[in-house]
């Protein structure tokens, strides 16, 4: 017998550097290795240039191109807008996609200031009544081994949170002729480290923990406060809005000539906080770490034990069982590779291990499934803004010499 077709979800894709390249990836591959309920279809890609973007959509795979986000979306046969744009654009187009009835995906961080967020929150609310779901990209939290020790948190395998330290570590920054880049432009990014990397590292303790911050105390610092400017290149939305990337979606991008140019935001952040239950947190992001490449290291320490993991070993969880006699005790290296470990039965045969794409294709498989499902699917807006006005209470307190400065709760 003929197998019924699946309901379609088209999606339209806004932006296409790194950011964009990634989310492509994703939508590509989720349905061909997960059984999902809605078939996503790659219909529109858009990008500011008719040509670069059309070069993009074919080597992406994408259907069309379009210029304009708002005619996008008028059709009928698009019903998801994916984000991929620096952040000053994320609000005004988020919410007119929701309240043109699209579910949305949009990057992290998932804007440049609260007041932004929170209007994304408002119009994910006003959605919600009518099936429409929204969500943030925090896609470090579909990585099998995070998402395992999760797991092992939540059913207590390490007792009472006590403390954690987390650090986002990167060193694309570290040379200062690297030139200028939206990254480094507070218009368009909202923040520089702070929001790039360590908007990631919050969320993680949140996600890991289930615990939100009540307060924190930080430092920001830009350690090279001006940079030669770059000269114009390829690509565009995330990584190429402000001439940074080229085709390949990279970071850094070529030098025009002698000028120089401001950096407005921060290059380095450095943070202590509370949790709700009082657990002490400290955190640090920084793009001047040399030799770190993506160090994203998260350590929650509890009343029986402990797990850390580290991103440039990213198929890996450590966990330490306190229990364990003095004579053998130490960190277990779990190799989150196996087919009882989240995602990853879908992919390869045991032990052969999952990359930096595999969160984002994860992210579209459990984004797809909560469309259809009609379920909220997490991190959601309301996630967001939770980090966002961490962000917020992390450049308050940097700004009155790093005052204790209490975390703005809002409503779930
Ligand atoms: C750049 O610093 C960056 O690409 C971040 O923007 C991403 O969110 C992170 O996954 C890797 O680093």
């Amino acid at each position: 017998m003929a197998e019924r077709a699946k309901p379609r979800l088209g999606v339209a894709m806004i932006g296409h550097s790194f950011m964009g390249r990634t989310h492509s990836h994703a939508w590509r591959s989720a349905s061909r290795f997960f059984n999902l309920p809605l078939e996503p279809e790659m219909k529109v890609l858009v990008g500011r240039d008719q040509p670069r973007a059309e070069a993009a959509a074919s080597t992406l795979g994408w259907a069309e191109v379009s210029t304009d986000w708002r005619q996008v979306l008028e059709r009928k046969d698009v019903h998801l807008i994916d984000i991929c744009t620096p952040g000053d654009t994320h609000a005004e187009i988020a919410e007119a996609a929701l309240d043109a009835g699209k579910h949305v995906l949009v990057e992290k961080p998932m804007a440049n200031s609260v007041a932004e967020a929170q209007r994304m929150v408002d119009a994910a609310q006003r959605a919600r009544s009518q099936g429409i779901h929204a969500m943030v990209g925090f896609t470090y939290r579909r990585v099998p081994a995070l998402q395992l020790a999760r797991e092992l948190i939540s059913e207590g395998r390490i007792g009472e949170i006590r403390q954690v330290r987390a650090q986002y570590l990167q060193d694309w920054l570290a040379d200062p002729e690297v030139p200028l880049s939206w990254r480094l432009d507070r218009e368009k990014a909202g923040s520089g480290a702070l929001g790039d990397i360590g908007a990631h590292i919050v969320d993680l303790t949140y996600f890991l923990t289930g615990e939100r911050f009540a307060g924190v105390s930080g430092l920001l610092d830009t350690l090279v406060p001006e940079r030669p400017i770059a000269a114009p290149a390829g690509g565009d939305g995330a990584d190429g809005a402000a001439g940074s990337a080229g085709a390949g979606g990279g970071l850094g991008g070529g030098v025009g000539g002698d000028a120089r140019g401001p950096v407005t935001v921060d290059d380095t952040a450095l943070v202590t906080g509370r949790l709700s239950s009082g657990a002490p947190v400290i955190l640090e992001a920084t793009r001047f770490a040399w030799g770190r490449k993506n160090a994203m290291r998260i350590e929650v320490s509890g009343s029986r034990g402990a797990i850390c993991f580290d991103f440039e070993e990213m198929n890996v969880l450590h966990h330490y069982d306190a229990s364990a006699p003095a004579r053998t005790a130490g960190f277990t290296r779990i190799l989150a590779t196996e087919p009882e470990h989240p995602f990853v039965e879908a992919w390869w045969p045991p032990g052969h291990g999952l990359g930096y794409e595999h969160g984002f294709t994860h992210q579209v498989v459990d984004l797809v499934r909560g469309i259809a499902a009609d379920q909220a699917p997490r991190p959601s807006f309301e996630d967001g803004l939770h980090v966002q006005h961490v962000l917020d209470a992390i450049e308050r307190s940097s700004g009155a010499a790093n005052q204790w400065t209490a975390v703005h709760q809002s409503e779930r």
